[in-house]
Protein backbone atom coordinates (compact mmCIF):
# COMPACT_ATOMS: atom_id res chain seq x y z
CA UNK A 1 0.00 0.00 0.00
CA UNK A 2 1.81 3.42 -0.80
CA UNK A 3 1.77 5.75 1.70
CA UNK A 4 -0.10 8.67 2.44
CA UNK A 5 1.78 11.27 2.79
CA UNK A 6 -0.31 14.11 4.14
CA UNK A 7 -1.28 11.75 6.43
CA UNK A 8 2.04 10.91 7.54
CA UNK A 9 2.75 14.29 7.95
CA UNK A 10 0.16 15.30 10.12
CA UNK A 11 0.52 11.98 12.29
CA UNK A 12 4.05 13.14 12.69
CA UNK A 13 3.25 16.86 13.19
CA UNK A 14 0.78 16.07 15.97
CA UNK A 15 3.37 13.69 17.72
CA UNK A 16 6.01 16.42 17.71
CA UNK A 17 3.49 18.62 19.51
CA UNK A 18 2.04 16.12 21.54
CA UNK A 19 5.63 14.19 22.45
CA UNK A 20 3.79 10.42 23.12
CA UNK A 21 6.15 7.89 23.86
CA UNK A 22 4.99 5.91 21.15
CA UNK A 23 2.34 5.81 18.20
CA UNK A 24 0.49 2.76 17.61
CA UNK A 25 -1.97 2.51 14.80
CA UNK A 26 -5.13 1.03 15.15
CA UNK A 27 -6.19 -1.95 12.37
CA UNK A 28 -9.00 -3.69 13.38
CA UNK A 29 -7.97 -6.91 14.54
CA UNK A 30 -9.71 -8.44 17.50
CA UNK A 31 -5.83 -9.31 18.86
CA UNK A 32 -5.05 -5.89 18.80
CA UNK A 33 -8.49 -5.18 20.76
CA UNK A 34 -7.76 -8.01 23.17
CA UNK A 35 -4.64 -7.08 23.98
CA UNK A 36 -5.39 -3.30 23.98
CA UNK A 37 -8.26 -4.35 26.58
CA UNK A 38 -5.98 -6.04 28.42
CA UNK A 39 -3.72 -3.15 29.01
CA UNK A 40 -7.29 -1.18 29.96
CA UNK A 41 -7.82 -3.65 32.80
CA UNK A 42 -4.31 -3.75 34.13
CA UNK A 43 -4.28 0.39 34.46
CA UNK A 44 -7.46 0.39 35.92
CA UNK A 45 -9.29 1.97 32.65
CA UNK A 46 -11.45 -0.55 32.38
CA UNK A 47 -12.85 -3.11 34.71
CA UNK A 48 -14.28 -6.18 33.82
CA UNK A 49 -17.73 -7.13 34.54
CA UNK A 50 -18.74 -11.06 35.25
CA UNK A 51 -18.22 -12.33 31.91
CA UNK A 52 -20.52 -15.73 32.46
CA UNK A 53 -23.54 -13.12 32.65
CA UNK A 54 -21.93 -10.10 30.38
CA UNK A 55 -19.50 -11.63 27.99
CA UNK A 56 -17.07 -9.27 26.73
CA UNK A 57 -18.53 -6.49 28.62
CA UNK A 58 -16.58 -3.68 30.86
CA UNK A 59 -17.27 -0.96 33.06
CA UNK A 60 -15.50 2.78 32.64
CA UNK A 61 -16.14 5.70 35.09
CA UNK A 62 -14.68 9.22 33.99
CA UNK A 63 -13.30 11.76 36.06
CA UNK A 64 -16.33 13.25 38.39
CA UNK A 65 -16.55 17.09 36.17
CA UNK A 66 -16.38 15.09 32.70
CA UNK A 67 -19.37 13.25 32.36
CA UNK A 68 -21.64 14.81 29.78
CA UNK A 69 -20.75 16.83 26.35
CA UNK A 70 -19.66 20.77 27.49
CA UNK A 71 -21.16 22.60 25.19
CA UNK A 72 -19.79 25.90 26.48
CA UNK A 73 -16.05 24.78 25.79
CA UNK A 74 -17.15 23.38 21.88
CA UNK A 75 -16.51 26.45 19.70
CA UNK A 76 -16.86 26.43 16.10
CA UNK A 77 -13.53 27.73 14.47
CA UNK A 78 -14.13 30.13 11.15
CA UNK A 79 -12.25 32.93 9.22
CA UNK A 80 -15.34 34.80 9.86
CA UNK A 81 -17.62 35.09 12.88
CA UNK A 82 -21.24 35.49 11.29
CA UNK A 83 -20.29 31.89 9.19
CA UNK A 84 -20.51 30.02 13.01
CA UNK A 85 -23.64 32.67 13.41
CA UNK A 86 -25.44 33.29 17.06
CA UNK A 87 -26.24 29.36 17.26
CA UNK A 88 -22.18 28.67 17.87
CA UNK A 89 -19.45 29.74 20.43
CA UNK A 90 -16.66 31.12 18.02
CA UNK A 91 -13.09 31.67 18.54
CA UNK A 92 -10.96 32.41 15.46
CA UNK A 93 -9.16 29.71 14.01
CA UNK A 94 -5.61 31.41 14.88
CA UNK A 95 -6.68 31.69 18.20
CA UNK A 96 -8.19 27.93 18.31
CA UNK A 97 -5.25 26.38 17.26
CA UNK A 98 -3.35 28.66 19.73
CA UNK A 99 -5.09 27.98 23.17
CA UNK A 100 -5.13 24.35 22.11
CA UNK A 101 -1.89 23.95 21.28
CA UNK A 102 -0.94 25.28 24.52
CA UNK A 103 -2.71 22.02 26.57
CA UNK A 104 -1.86 19.68 23.90
CA UNK A 105 1.97 20.74 24.16
CA UNK A 106 4.04 17.60 25.93
CA UNK A 107 0.69 16.49 27.06
CA UNK A 108 1.27 12.94 25.45
CA UNK A 109 4.37 12.52 27.38
CA UNK A 110 4.79 8.78 29.41
CA UNK A 111 1.65 7.77 26.74
CA UNK A 112 0.91 6.42 23.89
CA UNK A 113 -0.96 7.95 20.79
CA UNK A 114 -3.14 5.72 18.92
CA UNK A 115 -3.66 6.63 15.28
CA UNK A 116 -7.78 5.48 14.15
CA UNK A 117 -8.59 5.43 10.68
CA UNK A 118 -11.93 5.25 10.76
CA UNK A 119 -15.20 5.76 7.96
CA UNK A 120 -18.52 7.03 8.89
CA UNK A 121 -20.66 5.16 6.52
CA UNK A 122 -20.25 1.54 4.81
CA UNK A 123 -16.98 1.44 3.84
CA UNK A 124 -16.44 2.60 0.04
CA UNK A 125 -19.59 3.61 0.15
CA UNK A 126 -19.82 7.05 -1.79
CA UNK A 127 -22.28 8.60 0.81
CA UNK A 128 -19.57 7.81 3.08
CA UNK A 129 -17.01 10.12 4.73
CA UNK A 130 -13.63 9.15 6.11
CA UNK A 131 -11.53 10.46 9.13
CA UNK A 132 -8.35 9.79 11.55
CA UNK A 133 -8.49 10.15 15.19
CA UNK A 134 -5.10 10.35 17.00
CA UNK A 135 -5.77 10.10 20.66
CA UNK A 136 -4.05 8.89 24.50
CA UNK A 137 -7.08 7.53 25.40
CA UNK A 138 -7.68 3.33 24.82
CA UNK A 139 -11.50 3.74 26.06
CA UNK A 140 -11.58 6.27 22.51
CA UNK A 141 -10.14 3.16 20.82
CA UNK A 142 -12.44 0.37 21.87
CA UNK A 143 -15.61 2.80 21.64
CA UNK A 144 -14.64 3.78 17.95
CA UNK A 145 -13.87 0.21 17.41
CA UNK A 146 -18.06 -0.22 18.22
CA UNK A 147 -18.78 3.02 17.14
CA UNK A 148 -17.08 2.96 13.67
CA UNK A 149 -16.06 0.74 10.70
CA UNK A 150 -12.11 1.35 11.85
CA UNK A 151 -8.77 -0.08 11.00
CA UNK A 152 -6.75 -1.13 7.98
CA UNK A 153 -9.61 -1.37 5.42
CA UNK A 154 -10.11 2.36 6.36
CA UNK A 155 -6.52 3.09 5.39
CA UNK A 156 -7.32 1.01 2.10
CA UNK A 157 -9.94 3.29 0.91
CA UNK A 158 -8.03 6.22 1.56
CA UNK A 159 -5.50 5.34 -0.63
CA UNK A 160 -2.84 7.62 -1.29
CA UNK A 161 -4.44 10.84 -1.66
CA UNK A 162 -8.27 10.53 -0.20
CA UNK A 163 -9.82 13.58 1.89
CA UNK A 164 -9.98 12.55 5.31
CA UNK A 165 -11.08 14.76 8.35
CA UNK A 166 -8.33 14.95 11.03
CA UNK A 167 -8.94 14.18 14.76
CA UNK A 168 -6.96 15.07 17.53
CA UNK A 169 -7.86 14.24 21.01
CA UNK A 170 -5.82 13.66 23.90
CA UNK A 171 -7.21 13.72 27.65
CA UNK A 172 -4.00 16.20 28.76
CA UNK A 173 -4.91 16.81 32.81
CA UNK A 174 -8.72 16.09 32.63
CA UNK A 175 -9.31 19.26 33.89
CA UNK A 176 -12.32 21.85 33.27
CA UNK A 177 -10.96 24.89 33.08
CA UNK A 178 -8.06 23.13 30.34
CA UNK A 179 -10.68 21.52 28.24
CA UNK A 180 -11.88 22.80 24.53
CA UNK A 181 -13.82 20.99 21.74
CA UNK A 182 -12.88 22.66 18.25
CA UNK A 183 -13.98 22.45 14.83
CA UNK A 184 -12.33 24.15 11.85
CA UNK A 185 -14.64 23.36 9.18
CA UNK A 186 -12.81 25.51 6.80
CA UNK A 187 -9.50 22.73 7.39
CA UNK A 188 -11.91 19.30 8.00
CA UNK A 189 -9.88 19.45 11.47
CA UNK A 190 -11.09 18.66 14.67
CA UNK A 191 -9.05 19.01 18.30
CA UNK A 192 -10.97 17.96 21.56
CA UNK A 193 -8.51 18.08 24.70
CA UNK A 194 -9.10 17.60 27.98
CA UNK A 195 -12.35 15.49 28.46
CA UNK A 196 -12.90 11.89 28.24
CA UNK A 197 -16.20 11.95 27.58
CA UNK A 198 -18.64 10.52 24.77
CA UNK A 199 -19.32 13.05 22.45
CA UNK A 200 -16.58 15.55 23.60
CA UNK A 201 -14.10 12.66 22.26
CA UNK A 202 -15.30 10.10 19.76
CA UNK A 203 -14.74 12.52 17.46
CA UNK A 204 -16.62 10.23 14.70
CA UNK A 205 -19.69 11.26 16.19
CA UNK A 206 -21.02 14.57 16.93
CA UNK A 207 -17.83 16.25 16.33
CA UNK A 208 -17.29 14.85 12.68
CA UNK A 209 -20.47 13.18 11.63
CA UNK A 210 -22.83 16.31 12.79
CA UNK A 211 -20.49 19.48 13.03
CA UNK A 212 -18.32 18.94 10.25
CA UNK A 213 -20.58 16.90 8.01
CA UNK A 214 -23.55 19.73 8.47
CA UNK A 215 -20.81 22.24 6.76
CA UNK A 216 -19.70 19.40 4.21
CA UNK A 217 -23.51 18.89 3.49
CA UNK A 218 -24.06 22.47 2.95
CA UNK A 219 -21.74 22.85 0.62
CA UNK A 220 -22.04 19.46 -1.37
CA UNK A 221 -26.29 19.81 -1.05
CA UNK A 222 -27.22 17.02 1.25
CA UNK A 223 -28.15 16.91 4.72
CA UNK A 224 -26.70 16.01 8.09
CA UNK A 225 -29.00 15.23 11.08
CA UNK A 226 -29.44 14.72 14.60
CA UNK A 227 -31.92 11.58 13.87
CA UNK A 228 -32.99 8.14 14.06
CA UNK A 229 -33.97 6.32 11.01
CA UNK A 230 -36.31 3.12 11.41
CA UNK A 231 -38.17 0.94 9.18
CA UNK A 232 -42.18 0.04 9.79
CA UNK A 233 -43.20 -2.55 8.15
CA UNK A 234 -46.94 -2.76 8.07
CA UNK A 235 -49.43 -5.76 7.97
CA UNK A 236 -49.30 -4.62 4.05
CA UNK A 237 -45.81 -6.20 3.60
CA UNK A 238 -44.36 -2.55 2.97
CA UNK A 239 -42.06 -1.10 4.83
CA UNK A 240 -41.73 2.61 5.23
CA UNK A 241 -39.04 4.53 6.78
CA UNK A 242 -38.86 7.09 9.19
CA UNK A 243 -36.45 9.95 10.29
CA UNK A 244 -36.66 11.52 13.46
CA UNK A 245 -34.94 14.61 14.98
CA UNK A 246 -35.27 14.89 19.20
CA UNK A 247 -32.66 16.48 21.39
CA UNK A 248 -30.47 14.38 23.42
CA UNK A 249 -32.27 12.45 26.27
CA UNK A 250 -35.64 12.41 24.66
CA UNK A 251 -35.93 9.41 22.88
CA UNK A 252 -34.58 8.72 20.12
CA UNK A 253 -32.77 5.58 20.74
CA UNK A 254 -35.63 4.26 21.83
CA UNK A 255 -38.12 4.83 19.30
CA UNK A 256 -35.62 3.72 17.10
CA UNK A 257 -35.79 -0.19 18.54
CA UNK A 258 -39.32 0.47 19.75
CA UNK A 259 -40.99 -2.88 20.29
CA UNK A 260 -44.60 -2.97 18.38
CA UNK A 261 -47.13 -3.51 21.03
CA UNK A 262 -48.26 -7.04 21.26
CA UNK A 263 -52.04 -6.23 19.06
CA UNK A 264 -50.02 -4.56 16.51
CA UNK A 265 -47.48 -7.22 16.24
CA UNK A 266 -49.67 -9.99 15.57
CA UNK A 267 -51.93 -7.73 13.12
CA UNK A 268 -47.97 -7.87 11.39
CA UNK A 269 -46.36 -4.84 12.33
CA UNK A 270 -42.42 -5.23 12.68
CA UNK A 271 -39.74 -2.37 13.22
CA UNK A 272 -36.39 -2.16 11.15
CA UNK A 273 -33.63 -0.13 13.26
CA UNK A 274 -30.82 1.99 10.70
CA UNK A 275 -29.75 4.10 13.37
CA UNK A 276 -30.18 5.49 16.44
CA UNK A 277 -28.59 9.17 16.65
CA UNK A 278 -27.31 10.45 13.37
CA UNK A 279 -28.67 10.29 9.42
CA UNK A 280 -26.74 11.39 6.43
CA UNK A 281 -29.34 12.60 3.58
CA UNK A 282 -29.19 12.88 0.17
CA UNK A 283 -31.12 13.15 -2.62
CA UNK A 284 -30.59 10.30 -4.97
CA UNK A 285 -31.20 10.21 -8.90
CA UNK A 286 -34.79 9.68 -8.56
CA UNK A 287 -35.04 12.54 -6.73
CA UNK A 288 -36.13 10.90 -3.38
CA UNK A 289 -34.75 11.49 -0.24
CA UNK A 290 -32.46 8.80 0.89
CA UNK A 291 -30.85 7.88 4.46
CA UNK A 292 -27.62 5.79 5.63
CA UNK A 293 -26.80 5.85 9.26
CA UNK A 294 -23.34 6.62 9.55
CA UNK A 295 -22.38 4.98 12.94
CA UNK A 296 -22.15 1.02 13.45
CA UNK A 297 -22.88 1.38 17.53
CA UNK A 298 -24.83 3.37 19.48
CA UNK A 299 -23.70 5.25 22.62
CA UNK A 300 -27.12 5.08 24.51
CA UNK A 301 -28.67 6.58 27.63
CA UNK A 302 -28.55 3.60 30.27
CA UNK A 303 -30.76 4.85 32.92
CA UNK A 304 -34.48 3.98 32.14
CA UNK A 305 -33.65 1.27 30.01
CA UNK A 306 -35.28 -2.07 30.48
CA UNK A 307 -36.90 -5.26 29.33
CA UNK A 308 -40.29 -3.44 29.33
CA UNK A 309 -39.06 -0.26 27.79
CA UNK A 310 -36.69 -1.45 25.12
CA UNK A 311 -35.95 -5.06 25.18
CA UNK A 312 -34.27 -4.76 22.16
CA UNK A 313 -31.77 -2.67 23.71
CA UNK A 314 -30.96 -4.91 26.46
CA UNK A 315 -30.43 -8.07 24.44
CA UNK A 316 -27.89 -5.97 22.05
CA UNK A 317 -26.09 -4.89 25.61
CA UNK A 318 -25.73 -8.34 27.02
CA UNK A 319 -22.24 -8.82 25.66
CA UNK A 320 -19.61 -6.94 23.80
CA UNK A 321 -20.89 -3.52 25.43
CA UNK A 322 -18.60 -0.87 27.35
CA UNK A 323 -20.75 1.05 30.14
CA UNK A 324 -20.01 4.49 31.25
CA UNK A 325 -20.54 5.41 34.68
CA UNK A 326 -23.51 3.02 36.01
CA UNK A 327 -23.64 1.29 39.40
CA UNK A 328 -21.42 -1.77 39.71
CA UNK A 329 -23.36 -4.59 41.29
CA UNK A 330 -21.38 -6.91 43.86
CA UNK A 331 -21.99 -9.95 41.00
CA UNK A 332 -19.72 -8.03 38.76
CA UNK A 333 -22.63 -7.25 36.94
CA UNK A 334 -24.40 -3.31 36.33
CA UNK A 335 -27.29 -1.36 37.30
CA UNK A 336 -29.37 1.59 36.79
CA UNK A 337 -32.18 3.54 37.66
CA UNK A 338 -34.90 1.70 36.26
CA UNK A 339 -32.96 -0.97 35.47
CA UNK A 340 -34.92 -4.27 35.43
CA UNK A 341 -36.15 -5.60 38.85
CA UNK A 342 -35.31 -3.70 42.60
CA UNK A 343 -32.21 -1.38 42.90
CA UNK A 344 -29.16 -4.21 44.40
CA UNK A 345 -28.98 -3.89 48.50
CA UNK A 346 -25.50 -2.35 47.78
CA UNK A 347 -23.26 -1.37 45.14
CA UNK A 348 -20.37 0.49 43.78
CA UNK A 349 -21.85 3.80 42.44
CA UNK A 350 -20.49 5.92 38.89
CA UNK A 351 -18.03 7.95 41.29
CA UNK A 352 -16.69 4.79 42.55
CA UNK A 353 -18.02 5.33 45.88
CA UNK A 354 -20.03 2.23 48.15
CA UNK A 355 -23.56 2.82 47.74
CA UNK A 356 -27.40 1.54 48.93
CA UNK A 357 -30.48 2.50 47.78
CA UNK A 358 -31.41 4.58 51.04
CA UNK A 359 -28.30 7.04 50.39
CA UNK A 360 -29.34 10.60 50.21
CA UNK A 361 -27.68 13.78 49.50
CA UNK A 362 -27.73 16.64 51.78
CA UNK A 363 -31.13 18.12 50.25
CA UNK A 364 -32.40 14.76 51.36
CA UNK A 365 -32.73 13.38 47.79
CA UNK A 366 -31.62 9.91 47.12
CA UNK A 367 -27.79 10.00 45.40
CA UNK A 368 -28.13 7.71 42.07
CA UNK A 369 -26.30 4.55 41.79
CA UNK A 370 -25.50 5.44 37.62
CA UNK A 371 -25.20 8.82 36.50
CA UNK A 372 -28.15 10.23 35.06
CA UNK A 373 -26.25 10.27 31.91
CA UNK A 374 -24.38 7.10 32.01
CA UNK A 375 -24.11 5.08 29.01
CA UNK A 376 -23.95 1.89 26.98
CA UNK A 377 -21.36 1.43 23.91
CA UNK A 378 -22.86 -1.81 21.84
CA UNK A 379 -22.45 -2.68 17.84
CA UNK A 380 -25.95 -1.92 16.18
CA UNK A 381 -25.74 -5.53 15.14
CA UNK A 382 -26.16 -7.30 18.65
CA UNK A 383 -29.91 -5.02 18.24
CA UNK A 384 -32.40 -7.68 17.07
CA UNK A 385 -34.54 -5.50 15.16
CA UNK A 386 -31.36 -3.99 13.34
CA UNK A 387 -31.93 -3.13 9.31
CA UNK A 388 -31.03 -5.45 6.92
CA UNK A 389 -29.98 -2.42 4.44
CA UNK A 390 -27.52 -1.12 7.37
CA UNK A 391 -24.82 -1.96 5.40
CA UNK A 392 -26.08 -0.64 2.14
CA UNK A 393 -24.03 1.84 0.45
CA UNK A 394 -27.16 4.48 -0.26
CA UNK A 395 -29.46 3.13 2.40
CA UNK A 396 -33.10 3.86 2.54
CA UNK A 397 -35.53 5.92 1.29
CA UNK A 398 -37.57 8.41 3.42
CA UNK A 399 -40.95 8.82 3.60
CA UNK A 400 -41.33 11.36 6.65
CA UNK A 401 -39.05 13.47 8.76
CA UNK A 402 -40.32 13.71 12.55
CA UNK A 403 -39.57 17.06 14.87
CA UNK A 404 -39.91 16.61 18.49
CA UNK A 405 -39.17 17.47 22.13
CA UNK A 406 -39.70 17.56 25.67
CA UNK A 407 -42.54 19.90 26.38
CA UNK A 408 -44.80 19.31 29.51
CA UNK A 409 -47.62 21.59 27.42
CA UNK A 410 -48.13 23.51 24.30
CA UNK A 411 -46.98 20.86 21.79
CA UNK A 412 -49.86 18.11 20.95
CA UNK A 413 -49.08 14.28 20.58
CA UNK A 414 -48.37 14.88 16.68
CA UNK A 415 -49.50 17.23 14.02
CA UNK A 416 -48.12 17.37 10.82
CA UNK A 417 -46.95 20.33 8.62
CA UNK A 418 -49.09 21.48 5.52
CA UNK A 419 -45.74 21.52 3.29
CA UNK A 420 -42.36 21.31 3.05
CA UNK A 421 -41.30 25.22 4.12
CA UNK A 422 -44.45 24.97 7.00
CA UNK A 423 -42.49 21.75 7.98
CA UNK A 424 -38.69 23.52 8.36
CA UNK A 425 -40.68 26.41 10.23
CA UNK A 426 -41.71 23.71 12.32
CA UNK A 427 -38.30 22.09 12.74
CA UNK A 428 -36.37 25.67 12.94
CA UNK A 429 -39.28 26.51 15.81
CA UNK A 430 -38.65 23.12 18.32
CA UNK A 431 -38.11 23.53 21.44
CA UNK A 432 -37.39 20.96 24.37
CA UNK A 433 -36.86 21.03 28.20
CA UNK A 434 -32.73 20.41 28.92
CA UNK A 435 -31.53 16.93 30.04
CA UNK A 436 -28.47 15.53 31.55
CA UNK A 437 -26.60 14.59 28.14
CA UNK A 438 -25.49 18.29 28.16
CA UNK A 439 -23.78 20.30 31.17
CA UNK A 440 -26.25 22.91 32.69
CA UNK A 441 -29.41 23.69 34.22
CA UNK A 442 -31.97 20.98 33.35
CA UNK A 443 -35.42 21.10 32.50
CA UNK A 444 -35.32 24.74 31.27
CA UNK A 445 -37.10 24.89 27.88
CA UNK A 446 -34.68 26.14 25.33
CA UNK A 447 -34.94 26.43 21.43
CA UNK A 448 -33.35 23.44 19.62
CA UNK A 449 -34.05 23.79 16.00
CA UNK A 450 -34.08 20.07 13.89
CA UNK A 451 -32.63 19.23 17.31
CA UNK A 452 -28.98 20.74 16.07
CA UNK A 453 -28.48 23.85 18.35
CA UNK A 454 -25.34 22.00 19.69
CA UNK A 455 -24.19 20.16 16.50
CA UNK A 456 -24.84 22.41 13.28
CA UNK A 457 -21.65 23.14 12.47
CA UNK A 458 -22.16 26.72 10.86
CA UNK A 459 -24.98 29.56 10.98
CA UNK A 460 -28.13 28.68 11.28
CA UNK A 461 -30.03 31.07 9.00
CA UNK A 462 -27.56 29.53 6.69
CA UNK A 463 -28.87 26.15 7.86
CA UNK A 464 -32.83 27.13 7.99
CA UNK A 465 -31.81 28.24 3.79
CA UNK A 466 -30.00 24.71 3.28
CA UNK A 467 -33.38 22.92 4.46
CA UNK A 468 -35.68 25.20 2.42
CA UNK A 469 -33.59 24.25 -0.60
CA UNK A 470 -33.61 20.68 -0.43
CA UNK A 471 -37.17 20.56 -0.48
CA UNK A 472 -37.33 22.13 -4.01
CA UNK A 473 -35.10 19.23 -5.43
CA UNK A 474 -37.26 16.14 -4.53
CA UNK A 475 -39.96 15.38 -6.24
CA UNK A 476 -41.88 13.94 -3.60
CA UNK A 477 -40.21 15.63 -0.69
CA UNK A 478 -40.90 13.50 2.98
CA UNK A 479 -44.03 14.49 4.86
CA UNK A 480 -43.02 16.77 7.97
CA UNK A 481 -44.50 15.77 11.50
CA UNK A 482 -44.00 17.15 14.88
CA UNK A 483 -44.35 15.21 17.92
CA UNK A 484 -44.13 15.64 21.56
CA UNK A 485 -44.47 11.81 24.20
CA UNK A 486 -43.78 14.06 27.05
CA UNK A 487 -46.87 16.18 27.23
CA UNK A 488 -48.08 16.51 31.48
CA UNK A 489 -51.26 16.35 33.20
CA UNK A 490 -51.55 19.12 36.10
CA UNK A 491 -49.99 16.62 38.24
CA UNK A 492 -47.21 16.19 36.38
CA UNK A 493 -47.81 12.69 34.87
CA UNK A 494 -46.93 11.91 31.39
CA UNK A 495 -50.20 11.29 29.26
CA UNK A 496 -48.76 9.23 27.31
CA UNK A 497 -47.27 5.93 28.10
CA UNK A 498 -44.66 6.23 25.58
CA UNK A 499 -41.69 3.73 24.15
CA UNK A 500 -43.53 0.98 22.55
CA UNK A 501 -46.88 2.89 22.23
CA UNK A 502 -45.59 5.14 20.08
CA UNK A 503 -46.29 3.04 17.29
CA UNK A 504 -49.31 4.06 17.48
CA UNK A 505 -48.46 7.45 16.51
CA UNK A 506 -46.39 6.05 13.97
CA UNK A 507 -49.32 4.11 12.59
CA UNK A 508 -50.97 7.41 12.09
CA UNK A 509 -47.92 9.07 10.29
CA UNK A 510 -47.78 6.46 7.91
CA UNK A 511 -51.74 5.83 6.92
CA UNK A 512 -51.25 10.20 6.49
CA UNK A 513 -48.24 9.67 4.17
CA UNK A 514 -50.48 7.33 2.01
CA UNK A 515 -53.73 9.59 1.83
CA UNK A 516 -55.91 6.72 4.11
CA UNK A 517 -56.60 8.90 6.53
CA UNK A 518 -58.14 12.34 7.21
CA UNK A 519 -56.88 14.75 9.53
CA UNK A 520 -58.42 18.31 11.54
CA UNK A 521 -57.05 21.72 10.22
CA UNK A 522 -55.69 23.71 13.25
CA UNK A 523 -53.22 26.84 13.05
CA UNK A 524 -50.78 24.64 13.44
CA UNK A 525 -51.13 21.89 11.36
CA UNK A 526 -53.02 18.81 10.48
CA UNK A 527 -53.80 17.23 14.21
CA UNK A 528 -55.41 13.75 13.90
CA UNK A 529 -58.96 12.86 15.16
CA UNK A 530 -59.09 11.80 18.04
CA UNK A 531 -60.53 8.72 17.20
CA UNK A 532 -57.71 8.06 14.76
CA UNK A 533 -55.42 7.08 17.18
CA UNK A 534 -55.48 3.76 17.92
CA UNK A 535 -55.81 3.54 21.90
CA UNK A 536 -56.99 -0.19 21.78
CA UNK A 537 -55.83 -1.82 25.08
CA UNK A 538 -53.91 1.37 26.66
CA UNK A 539 -54.68 2.74 29.81
CA UNK A 540 -56.04 6.10 29.65
CA UNK A 541 -59.09 7.90 31.55
CA UNK A 542 -61.71 9.53 29.47
CA UNK A 543 -60.63 13.13 27.80
CA UNK A 544 -57.03 11.73 27.57
CA UNK A 545 -56.65 11.54 24.10
CA UNK A 546 -58.17 15.13 23.75
CA UNK A 547 -56.02 16.54 26.63
CA UNK A 548 -53.10 14.92 24.12
CA UNK A 549 -54.22 16.44 20.78
CA UNK A 550 -55.48 19.60 22.42
CA UNK A 551 -54.00 23.32 20.89
CA UNK A 552 -54.26 25.78 23.20
CA UNK A 553 -53.95 28.58 21.37
CA UNK A 554 -53.32 31.36 24.61
CA UNK A 555 -49.85 28.92 25.16
CA UNK A 556 -49.34 29.01 21.18
CA UNK A 557 -49.51 32.71 21.30
CA UNK A 558 -47.30 33.81 23.93
CA UNK A 559 -44.84 30.89 22.12
CA UNK A 560 -45.44 33.29 19.04
CA UNK A 561 -42.90 36.05 20.97
CA UNK A 562 -40.51 33.15 22.04
CA UNK A 563 -40.05 32.36 18.42
CA UNK A 564 -39.51 36.14 17.26
CA UNK A 565 -36.70 36.87 19.60
CA UNK A 566 -35.04 33.47 18.80
CA UNK A 567 -35.55 34.37 14.97
CA UNK A 568 -34.21 38.15 15.66
CA UNK A 569 -30.99 36.73 17.02
CA UNK A 570 -30.09 35.99 12.67
CA UNK A 571 -31.07 39.42 11.60
CA UNK A 572 -30.68 39.62 7.85
CA UNK A 573 -29.49 36.42 7.28
CA UNK A 574 -32.32 34.40 8.27
CA UNK A 575 -34.14 33.47 5.13
CA UNK A 576 -37.36 35.58 4.63
CA UNK A 577 -39.41 32.55 4.31
CA UNK A 578 -38.84 31.70 7.95
CA UNK A 579 -40.70 35.43 8.91
CA UNK A 580 -43.76 34.68 5.94
CA UNK A 581 -44.46 31.35 7.80
CA UNK A 582 -44.43 32.98 11.42
CA UNK A 583 -46.77 35.68 10.39
CA UNK A 584 -48.76 33.52 8.52
CA UNK A 585 -49.42 31.25 11.66
CA UNK A 586 -49.83 34.29 13.77
CA UNK A 587 -52.97 35.21 11.88
CA UNK A 588 -54.04 31.17 11.72
CA UNK A 589 -53.60 31.67 15.47
CA UNK A 590 -55.11 35.09 15.53
CA UNK A 591 -58.39 33.91 13.57
CA UNK A 592 -58.76 30.67 15.42
CA UNK A 593 -61.94 30.72 17.27
P1 LIG B 1 -29.10 10.80 23.04
O1 LIG B 1 -28.36 9.51 22.97
O2 LIG B 1 -28.62 11.68 24.14
O3 LIG B 1 -29.13 11.53 21.75
O4 LIG B 1 -30.62 10.43 23.54
P2 LIG B 1 -31.86 9.78 22.78
O5 LIG B 1 -32.60 10.85 22.05
O6 LIG B 1 -31.44 8.59 22.01
O7 LIG B 1 -32.81 9.36 24.01
P3 LIG B 1 -33.18 7.90 24.60
O8 LIG B 1 -33.97 7.09 23.64
O9 LIG B 1 -31.94 7.29 25.14
O10 LIG B 1 -34.13 8.32 25.80
C1 LIG B 1 -33.70 9.20 26.83
C2 LIG B 1 -34.59 9.09 28.02
O11 LIG B 1 -35.95 9.33 27.68
C3 LIG B 1 -34.54 7.69 28.65
O12 LIG B 1 -34.47 7.82 30.04
C4 LIG B 1 -35.85 7.08 28.22
O13 LIG B 1 -36.30 6.14 29.16
C5 LIG B 1 -36.79 8.27 28.08
N1 LIG B 1 -37.80 8.03 27.03
C6 LIG B 1 -37.56 7.57 25.78
N2 LIG B 1 -38.70 7.43 25.07
C7 LIG B 1 -39.70 7.82 25.88
C8 LIG B 1 -41.14 7.93 25.73
O14 LIG B 1 -41.72 7.62 24.69
N3 LIG B 1 -41.84 8.39 26.80
C9 LIG B 1 -41.22 8.76 27.96
N4 LIG B 1 -41.97 9.20 28.96
N5 LIG B 1 -39.88 8.66 28.16
C10 LIG B 1 -39.13 8.21 27.13
C1 LIG C 1 -26.15 13.25 22.70
O1 LIG C 1 -25.89 13.94 23.69
O2 LIG C 1 -26.94 13.64 21.81
C2 LIG C 1 -25.55 11.92 22.57
C3 LIG C 1 -24.51 11.54 23.52
O3 LIG C 1 -25.89 11.19 21.66
S1 LIG C 1 -22.96 12.20 23.11
O4 LIG C 1 -22.31 11.26 22.22
O5 LIG C 1 -22.20 12.35 24.35
O6 LIG C 1 -23.11 13.46 22.45
MN1 LIG D 1 -27.57 12.15 20.41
Amino acid sequence: MAPHENLEQWVDECAKMCRPDRIVWIDGSEEQKRALTSEALATGELIELNQEQLPGCYLHRTALNDVARTEHLTFICTRLKDDAGPNNNWMSPEQGYRKARAIFDGSMRGRVMYVIPFSMGPVGSPFSKIGVELTDSIYVVLNMLIMTRAGTEVLEQLGAAGEFTKCLHGKADLDLNRRLILHFPEDNTIWSVGSGYGGNVLLGKKCLALRIASYLGMQEGWLAEHMLVLGIERPDGRIMYLAAAFPSACGKTNLAMLRPPEAMRAKGYRVFTVGDDIAWMRIDTDRRLWAINPESGMFGVAPGTNAKTNPNAMTAISRNTIYTNVLLKPDGTVWWEDDDGDPPAKGIDWRGEPWTPDRKDDTGEPIPGANANSRYTAPLSQVPSISFRLEHHHGVPIDAILFGGRRASLAPLVFEAFNWPHGVYVGATMASERTAAQYGAQGEVRRDPMAMLPFCGYNMADYFEHWLRMGVRMVKPPRIFHVNWFRKDPEGRFLWPGYGENLRVLDWILARCKGEVEAERTPIGFVPKPEDINTEGLDLAPGDVEKLLAVPRDEWTAEMGRISEFFKKFGERLPAEMWAQHQALQRRLELMS
